[in-house]
């Protein structure tokens, strides 16, 4: 048909140019002094900072000079509640999207046109890194709303000419019917999500689905729980990253080697030591730092993710030639220090999955005592055992734990289901 006709073939375009000819440095590098121009000549407030440290839009114009640049984190788009970050004008926003912070006020991001296609264009072009095309039809089980999950699958799928389902979250066995009677070929959730949909398929006879492709996010996850979710639910399993300050969804994504995620051409990416905001070289784990050389409403100029990954050095063999990152470790707000070790939640998701009969729910207490950090974990068993296999269980547990984190950490095995399901992201930290 006519008019599904452009849309297929542009984002087939986004693939095609992306693969052969990423942007010029030169032309990544003016992208970026335009917008920190505008931002000098309408008072913004990181054009402030860079006033205060005597740097000027002209003088960043290679990677070694965006160090120059002060770094922002979600506290200067929050401090400037609700759109003071905004670097246009009001009436060119077109869409308003949230994501909620652990505390108070949500953090708000603006796009104009132009952003939002920018959006599209990179969530199609991470879908078809790992095949999607217009044959596909794509179960969006992220929710819709403020958050950005539902919108930006949504609009990326649309691109490519696939047939969305727009299902948002929630209501399990509806999504299982759903996806078995229409046939849906790709899901898109989080992570624990899927875990639950993989739950429903299961509890309602697991046969009679097409599905052969999911994309995860929104939360760090382990390749246990990938190895897990692809047995149990016959896919692929997709890695795919975005944060709303960035967008959403759509920054980066695993391509079918499943061997580290591309970065979209459209930022730049930076890893930094956490502590002293040093530059790290490729391959060296530290914090994620963003800068969009295209965004417009809320720029994003060395944007300080909190996320813990590495560069990785190399090209990819499936040709594209976009640079890759690791998968995201965790949040650096998420780590806990136990006796001198760095404890990430995904690490103890890791570990449970690696013992028979465990399911990969759990959860963590964190707390302090006489100001020393603890933790313990609270998981589940797959299905009903009895004693004797409960406490072999145990024992693997233990031996897993101490083996892939270093620490002993108390846990405690409970019957399947007694821990609370979400329909969106697990809270896997309870700080008490
Ligand atoms: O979670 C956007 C998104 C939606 C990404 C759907 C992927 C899929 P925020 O609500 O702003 O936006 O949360 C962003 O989630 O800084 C990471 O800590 C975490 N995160 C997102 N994707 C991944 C991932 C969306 N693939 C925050 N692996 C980010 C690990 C992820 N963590």
């Amino acid at each position: 048909m006519e008019m599904n006709g452009p849309a297929k073939g542009d984002a087939v375009m986004t693939r095609i140019n992306r693969a052969q000819e990423c942007a010029s440095r030169e032309e990544k590098f003016a992208g970026l002094r335009s917008i920190l121009s505008r931002m000098a000549e309408t008072g913004h407030p990181y054009a402030k900072r860079m006033a205060e440290r005597g740097i000027r839009p002209d003088d960043v114009s290679s990677y070694e000079d965006l160090s120059l640049l002060p770094t922002t984190t979600k506290y200067d788009i929050l401090n400037n509640y609700p759109l003071g970050w905004l670097a246009v004008d009001k009436k060119d926003v077109v869409r308003i999207h949230a994501t909620n912070g652990s505390t108070g006020k949500p953090t708000l991001v603006a796009y104009t046109e132009g952003d939002l296609l920018m959006w599209a264009r990179n969530m199609a072009w991470c879908m078809s890194l790992a095949g999607v095309n217009g044959d596909d039809i794509v179960q969006v089980s992220f929710a819709y709303g403020l958050f950005t999950g539902g919108f930006g699958f949504h609009e990326g799928a649309s691109l490519l000419g696939a047939a969305v389902v727009p299902i948002s979250d929630g209501f399990t066995d509806r999504q299982v019917s759903i996806m078995r009677d229409l046939g849906s070929s790709v899901l898109a959730c989080t992570p624990s999500y899927a875990l639950r949909l993989a739950e429903g398929i299961e509890r309602t006879c697991g046969d009679g689905l097409s599905l052969r492709l999911g994309f995860f996010g929104a939360e760090s996850w382990s390749d246990e729980l990938r190895k897990s979710l692809e047995s149990r639910l016959g896919i692929k399993a997709i890695d795919l990253y975005g944060l709303s300050e960035a967008m959403g969804p759509g920054v980066s994504s695993e391509c079918l080697e499943q061997n580290g995620l591309h970065i979209s051409d459209d930022f730049i990416a930076q890893t930094v030591d956490p502590k002293t905001l040093e530059t790290l070289e490729d391959g060296s784990e530290g914090e994620l730092v963003l800068t969009s050389w295209k965004k417009q409403a809320f720029p994003l100029v060395r944007y300080r993710t909190r996320d813990i990954t590495s560069l990785m050095p190399g090209p990819c063999p499936c040709g594209e030639p976009t640079p890759r990152m690791a998968r995201v470790r965790g949040r650096s707000d998420d780590m806990l220090i136990i006796r001198g070790v760095n404890v990430f939640p995904s690490q103890v998701e890791a570990a449970i999955c690696a013992v028979p009969g465990m399911s990969p729910n759990f959860q963590i207490s964190a707390w302090r005592d006489s100001g020393l950090q603890e933790m313990s974990i609270d998981c589940e068993m797959s299905g009903e055992r009895d004693a004797e296999d409960i406490e072999a269980m145990g024992r693997d547990l233990a031996h897993s734990i101490k083996q892939s984190i270093g620490v002993t950490i108390p846990f405690e095995i409970l019957p399947p289901g007694a821990l609370q399901r979400t329909d969106g992201r697990a809270e896997r930290i309870i700080k008490k």
